[in-house]
């Protein structure tokens, strides 16, 4: 990319509200936000590419305290990016363009915020991070383990989306609150060796502090941190906006309870995936997606000691 146009100017459209209302200069920002506004692999409730715009929306109504980090947004340092022009239809052309424009914002120092779009969209970013030099840890909060090989012989879908992360990056993987999967996906969870994960029913008997420490065990020698958060993780009952819903998933109090201890000074980026506004009535599941973004990024500002 050296002397080229920067892929962001090339493929960002500039959002007309930033998330939380948060508009820091590109010099003063750490935490940069980027959507995605990409459905096309979508298998069951597409509308995830109207996401970002919803997310930003609900983001602007939220008052600006944690509520279980002590702290306030406003004082993080944000810039919101805008959109990558996602290519209707073309998973690569669309993985590519996220991949240049998070390998610029990674070689600057930024942290990428990215508000899917469907989960395939976290390869893109993985792919970007990779282009930088970072190869980070990975903790995803997801229904699914999307470890398939293919679907209906497509091998870049949502459903498949850790599946080529293992093999493109050889990245470690930890879920918290997989519930839904087939056989062929629990037995490379279990044998690949890079891949821990705490199920749904096991969280009920370990609870939030017992993921935590799961989590904390699982970076331990990590020099770098990624979350990814799949909005399936909570329960429809409060997020029922999503691509694949489950039932039995985490409450909102758990899910951002957990949200709020996963922050960390080696986080070097997260995305919230898988709204579905078409199916989301009242919008809970943008505001819950926002207010899960704000803890995170909240925890992971003050892990950073850069309060201030
Ligand atoms: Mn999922």
């Amino acid at each position: 990319m050296e002397g080229g146009p920067r892929a962001r100017d090339l493929y960002l459209q500039r959002p007309p509200e930033p998330v939380f209302g948060i508009q820091r200069s590109r010099e003063e920002s750490l935490f940069s936000v980027v959507g995605v506004p990409f459905d096309s692999t979508s298998s069951y409730r597409p509308g995830q590419r109207f996401a970002p715009r919803e997310i930003r929306l609900a983001s602007l109504e939220l008052e600006s305290n944690g509520y279980y980090v002590e702290g306030d947004i406003d004082r993080v340092p944000i810039a919101d990016e805008g959109d990558v022009a996602a290519v209707p239809g073309s998973a690569l052309l669309t993985l590519e363009r996220v991949a240049r424009v998070v390998e610029d914002l990674a070689r600057e120092g930024k942290v990428p915020v990215v508000l899917g779009g469907e989960h395939l969209v976290t390869l893109g970013v993985l792919r970007g991070l990779a282009a930088a030099g970072l190869r980070p840890c990975v903790i995803v909060l997801d229904a699914h383990f999307d470890l398939r090989n293919d679907y209906l012989g497509e091998r870049f879908s949502h459903a498949t989306v850790f599946r080529r992360t293992v093999e493109e990056l050889g990245l470690k993987l930890l879920y918290i609150g997989v519930r839904a999967y087939e056989k062929s996906e629990e037995v490379l969870a279990s044998e690949s060796g890079l891949i821990e994960y705490v199920p749904m029913g096991r969280l009920d008997i370990i609870g939030v502090e017992g993921a935590v420490l799961a989590a904390r065990r699982f970076a331990g020698g990590c020099d770098r941190i990624y979350i990814s958060i799949d909005m399936d993780f909570y329960d429809p009952a409060y997020a029922p906006g999503v691509g694949n819903p489950e039932p039995g998933g985490a409450s909102s109090r758990e899910g951002l309870a957990l949200a709020s201890q996963l922050g960390d000074r080696r986080v070097c980026g997260v995305d919230v995936v898988e709204v579905s506004p078409p199916y989301d009535p009242g919008g809970v599941t943008s505001i819950l997606a926002a207010k899960t973004l704000q803890e995170l990024l909240l925890s992971a500002w003050l892990r950073m000691g850069r309060d201030g």
